[in-house]
Formats: C-alpha cells, sequence, structure tokens
C-alpha cells in the first residue's frame, strides 16, 4: 500500500463522491489478474478463449454506442480558451469540474472503484510519470496491466512523491439488486466526457468504458498532459512510433515516426525487412516520450508497455509480428469468437468458420453483410511478446533518435520520400500533414484531411503554440549537429489509372534504408523546390518487377500541383491565426518563392 498523504486524501475524496460498495487497491499480481478475469468470465462480460490455442486470453464485446474514442466529447480545460487553441475543444476549468461533478455522484453504487497505479516509461526513468487511475471498470485494471507498469511497484517508487491524478468511471451505477448488463456505460453521448486539466495535470472521464476514453494512461496521460508539461519542461511528447533499423554492415539507428490513423503505423513499427541483411526492432507503435541527454542527443522512451492495436486487417501476411505478440495474454475486444475458441477478423488471412459469434454477439450470417468485428476492434497485449522487439526498449535512457519520419496518404502530388532542408523546414512540413479521404469514407468533404504531426487529436494545447514549440526545440538544442533529421514519405501515391506505385509493408525498408544512408551522410540527394529528393539509383529496388519504369513517377515532385497544394496550405495555416509562429509561415514563403 502507500503512505502518501495526497494519494490517500484524493481516494477518499473521490471515495465519498461516487460512493462505490468497494474500494480496492490494484497490486499488479497474476492472482489479481486472474480473479478480476475470472469475475469477468462468470459474469459474461467477457469470454474465455480457447487455453491451447490463445492461452491466458479474453475477449469482450463493447456497448454498440461505445466502441472508439469521442473526439467531439474531448476536451481541453483551460482557464484562457486561447490556451486550448482552434483544434480543440474548450471548457473553463471551473465550469467543467461543476458540471461533472455532478455526473461523479453516486456514479460507482454497486460497483468496486479500483485505484491502479501506473508508469508511463520503464519505473524509474528519469523520463518517466507516475499516473494515478480511479476507475469503476475492472476492464480498464486488465488492460492497464497490459499498457502501462502497474501495482505495488508503482506506489514503492513513487513514494510520498507526485502523481498525475486520473479520474475514471463508466457512469452507470446499479441500484440494489440490479443486474448489471456486459458493458456499463453512458446511454447518451451527451452524458460522456473525456475532459482534460492541463493547468492541473488533472484528468477526468466519465460515460465511457473503451480505448483511449478510459486507458487514461495512453492519450490523456502521455500525449494530451504529456505535451502540455513537456512544452513547459523543453522536450517532446509525440505520436510517434519508434523503430531500430540495422542496415547490413550491422549500423544500427533510430528513428520516430508520425502518421494520422490508419496509415499503418503498428505494420511500420514492426515492419519485416524484404531485402537480405536489413533488420527492424520495436521500441514502440504509438507514442513517443524524448528529451536530450548530456551530450545533446535526443532520446526516446516508449511510455507504453503494449500495444492497443487495431484488429481488422492484421494477419500473418501484413504483420506477423503483431499477430505473434497477440498469440497469448492477450484482450480482444470487439473481434469475432469462433466456436472453437478462437477470434476472427476481417483481413485476418483465412475464411470465417460458420457459428462464430460477431461483435454484436449475434451468430455470424454470411448474408447480412455485416462485419464479424467492429472496424476499430482492438487485440492489447503485452509489448514483450513481439519477436521484434527491441533489446533497449526499457532502457530507462532511451533510445537516440537521428531522424523523424512524417507521412500521410497522399495519392498525388507528394514524392515516395524528400528530405527537409533543415529543422525549421521539417517543421514546417510535419504542420502540413494530412491524408487524402473521399467524401463517402468520413461523410465530409472530400480533400486532403490536416493532421498536423499526426497531434490534432492529442495535442493537449494550442497547436500553433505547438508548432512553436517544435521551432524552440531546434532553436535551444544543447548541440544543433545532433538533432535528428526530418523526412516525409508517402507509401500511398498512385498512377493515373489508379494503381498502386510503391509495393509497401515489408519493402519500405527499401525507403528507410535510404534515410539511413542519408543519416550516415552514404548519399547525395537532389534539391527540388519541396526538399532533398533521392537519387533513383540511391534506392534499391532489386528484385521488385516492374518499379524501375515506376520511380520517375514515385520521386517526380510537379511545380504547379505543389503551387496548388499551397492554396490548400494556406487556408490550413489560417486556422491558428497570430499563434502560427512566423518560422512557419516564413517556410510556408520560401516555399511558394522556391516554386515559382
Ligand atoms: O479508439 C480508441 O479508443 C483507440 S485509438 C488508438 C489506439 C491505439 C493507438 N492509436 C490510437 C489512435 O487513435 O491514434
Ligand atoms: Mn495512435
Amino acid at each position: 500500500m502507500t503512505k502518501n498523504q495526497k494519494l490517500l486524501d484524493w481516494v477518499n475524496e473521490w471515495t465519498e463522491i461516487c460512493q462505490p460498495d468497494n474500494v480496492h487497491w490494484c497490486d499488479g499480481s497474476d492472482e489479481e489478474n486472474q480473479r478480476l478475469l475470472n469475475e469477468m468470465i462468470k459474469s459474461g462480460a467477457a469470454v474465455k478463449l480457447n487455453e491451447e490455442k490463445r492461452p491466458g486470453s479474453v475477449a469482450f464485446n463493447s456497448d454498440p454506442s461505445d466502441v472508439a474514442r469521442v473526439e467531439n466529447r474531448t476536451f481541453i480545460c483551460t482557464t484562457k480558451e486561447d490556451d486550448a487553441g482552434p483544434t480543440n475543444n474548450w471548457m473553463a476549468p471551473d465550469k467543467m469540474k461543476a458540471e461533472m461533478l455532478e455526473s461523479y455522484k453516486g456514479c460507482m453504487k454497486g460497483r468496486t472503484l479500483y485505484v491502479i497505479p501506473f508508469s508511463m516509461g520503464p519505473l524509474g526513468s528519469n523520463i518517466a510519470k507516475i499516473g494515478i487511475e480511479i476507475t469503476d471498470s475492472p476492464y480498464v485494471v486488465v488492460n492497464m496491466r497490459i499498457m502501462t507498469r502497474m501495482g505495488q511497484k508503482v506506489l514503492d517508487v513513487l513514494g510520498d512523491g507526485d502523481f498525475i491524478p486520473c479520474l475514471h468511471s463508466v457512469g452507470a451505477p446499479l441500484e440494489a439488486g440490479q443486474k448489471d448488463v456486459r458493458w456499463p456505460c453512458a446511454s447518451n453521448i451527451d452524458d460522456k466526457y473525456i475532459s482534460h486539466f492541463p493547468e492541473t495535470n488533472e484528468i477526468w472521464s466519465f460515460g465511457s468504458g473503451y480505448g483511449g476514453n478510459a486507458l487514461l494512461g495512453k492519450k490523456c496521460l502521455a500525449l494530451r498532459i504529456a505535451s502540455n508539461i513537456a512544452k513547459r519542461e523543453g522536450w517532446l511528447a509525440e505520436h510517434m512510433l519508434i523503430m531500430g533499423i540495422t542496415n547490413p554492415e550491422g549500423e544500427k539507428k533510430y528513428i520516430a515516426a508520425a502518421f494520422p490513423s490508419a496509415c499503418g503505423k503498428t505494420n511500420l513499427a514492426m515492419l519485416i525487412p524484404t531485402i537480405p541483411g536489413w533488420k527492424v526492432e520495436t521500441v514502440g507503435d504509438d507514442i513517443a516520450w524524448m528529451k536530450f541527454d548530456e551530450e545533446g542527443v535526443l532520446r526516446a522512451i516508449n511510455p507504453e508497455a503494449g500495444f492497443f492495436g487495431v484488429a481488422p486487417q492484421t494477419s500473418m501476411e501484413t504483420n506477423p509480428n503483431a499477430m505473434h505478440s497477440a498469440d497469448k495474454n492477450s484482450i480482444f475486444t470487439n473481434v469475432g469468437v469462433t466456436p472453437d475458441g478462437d477470434i476472427w477478423w476481417e483481413g485476418i488471412g483465412h475464411d470465417c468458420p460458420a457459428g462464430t459469434i460477431n461483435w454484436k454477439n449475434k451468430e455470424y450470417d454470411p448474408e447480412s453483410g455485416e462485419p464479424v468485428a467492429h472496424p476499430n476492434a482492438r487485440f492489447t497485449s503485452p509489448a514483450s511478446q513481439c519477436p521484434a522487439i527491441d533489446p533497449a526498449w526499457e532502457d530507462p535512457k532511451g533510445v537516440p533518435i537521428s531522424a523523424f519520419l512524417f507521412g500521410g496518404r497522399r495519392p498525388h502530388t507528394v514524392p515516395l520520400v524528400y528530405q527537409a532542408f533543415d529543422w525549421n523546414h521539417g517543421v514546417f512540413m510535419g504542420s502540413i500533414v494530412g491524408s487524402e479521404v473521399t467524401a463517402a469514407a468520413i461523410g465530409l468533404k472530400a480533400g486532403v484531411r490536416r493532421d498536423p504531426f499526426a497531434m490534432l487529436p492529442f495535442c493537449g494545447y494550442n497547436m500553433g503554440d505547438y508548432f512553436g514549440h517544435w521551432v524552440n526545440i531546434g532553436e535551444n538544442a544543447p548541440d544543433k549537429s545532433k538533432l535528428p533529421l526530418i523526412f516525409n514519405v508517402n507509401w500511398f501515391r498512385k498512377a493515373d489509372d489508379g494503381s498502386w506505385l510503391w509495393p509497401g509493408y515489408g519493402d519500405n525498408i527499401r525507403i528507410l534504408g535510404w534515410i539511413i544512408d542519408r543519416v550516415m551522410g552514404k548519399v547525395d540527394a537532389t534539391e527540388t523546390p519541396i526538399g532533398l529528393v533521392p537519387k533513383k539509383e540511391d534506392i534499391n529496388i532489386d528484385g521488385l518487377e516492374g518499379q524501375a519504369e515506376k520511380m520517375d513517377e514515385l520521386l517526380e515532385v510537379d511545380n504547379n500541383a505543389w503551387l496548388e497544394e499551397c492554396e490548400l496550405i494556406a487556408e490550413h495555416q489560417q486556422k491558428f491565426g497570430d499563434s502560427l509562429p512566423k518560422e512557419v509561415k516564413e517556410q510556408y514563403e520560401a516555399l511558394k518563392k522556391r516554386l515559382k
């Protein structure tokens, strides 16, 4: 247990408000985990999977109204609205707290209040942060045990130190004798709140039991709150994968990469190279915290201890390392469960067995046209189970970052890869990241949907100030010659006939290879108005039939198309008004000038 008075007082305060039937301090032990799983299996909330096929694993189905992060109910609560900026939902802290307090009163009746001590980052690392989550969801407890370092060992390290309080309730109190549902949550979207108070480092979440809304260490703490702390303290909390790449000469470099959702971030983090002699190892697939060390090298840790990966389309073809990570000791949410007690989802690589139960708890009907797994179905698996996990993934010092990659899905205009001229040009590149979307896909206007630094839903303050923070990081770097180089990649360029110009997946190592060569100063590049583009001959396309003829089109920089792109960038920049740093505006002007 703990003698931390601030923590004891905080738990007592919320116990009085939420009125749970019991309070349980999570110790993180196997016994505790097994007991909670057994209770949920017994109540029907979870299904135990076949012990031979999927040892130590369970499946959950959420309520159909509670299947993903709720961006329109995610709030940044700062005294001044401008501090939340134009891209976040804002509410004043006092007003939000008063409104939410009403919801929390008695919200845990009939339930147990769990206290989850967790560390984001290796325990004891000087980059790590300790959070304490209060929740009434045992599903959250068992997921947090995989996604973070959790339990008594965290309280031991915490001592009487400071922690980030994270309050969560599914918002579904039980009257005496009332039978629980399989997935309790608030039934009305307007009763859900994912609120962040960056001025006091607090998180209050209510009404949802799903993913980023409820596992508060991930998006809420490690990105929205941490991005604020990082800005104040001069480091970076980013929505980036971290991977190690070793070339055939045995030289190893680490890179960090940011992509908007649905661009294959987990696949890239766990890539299996198609060319001989290269090796990729995974440090993390979603979040990177980075600080300069005493030698001026930017070092990154993965604050998480597990993967909360999208299941559909993950297969032994697309990502064997992710599949093996989920071989055992995993939690599956909103997937299909087969009659022999295994899991199934669209794109898993084999037909759906008859009698499979879909994510809505109904028997799979091929005639219905309904998917078996929800498109945002997830596997929660320990990172330690990834066959390609990097030996340094838990190194408290972090790994040295040599390059940053940005990218999105851009069928036109954007070449396969290009390098920024310098740091501020790279910041500009990050600020214009986006993916092209069709109107049908998202029910919005078709076009390029910008997601700067892939941080749009996760930056806990004014995004214009965030660009400024990146400029400052470069400006104040202890040794500018050691700053990572910055690149943009686009695996998704298409030919006029709509066919892909680049094979992607394991062949992306060929582009990572060029990036590593640039980092090591082994190859030159061609200067274009948008940045430094590879010389065709420096990209290894050995064994890729028909690829040579596509390289010119893949690497082409069409000035007219980029001038049109500039119009869209200007529109995007306008959103940030006065908070857009002059350095980023200057980059835009310089790009336009080079194009003309
Ligand atoms: O829908 C959710 O709650 C999960 S979102 C998520 C999960 C893992 C990694 N990244 C994300 C994301 O939205 O970027
Ligand atoms: Mn993510």
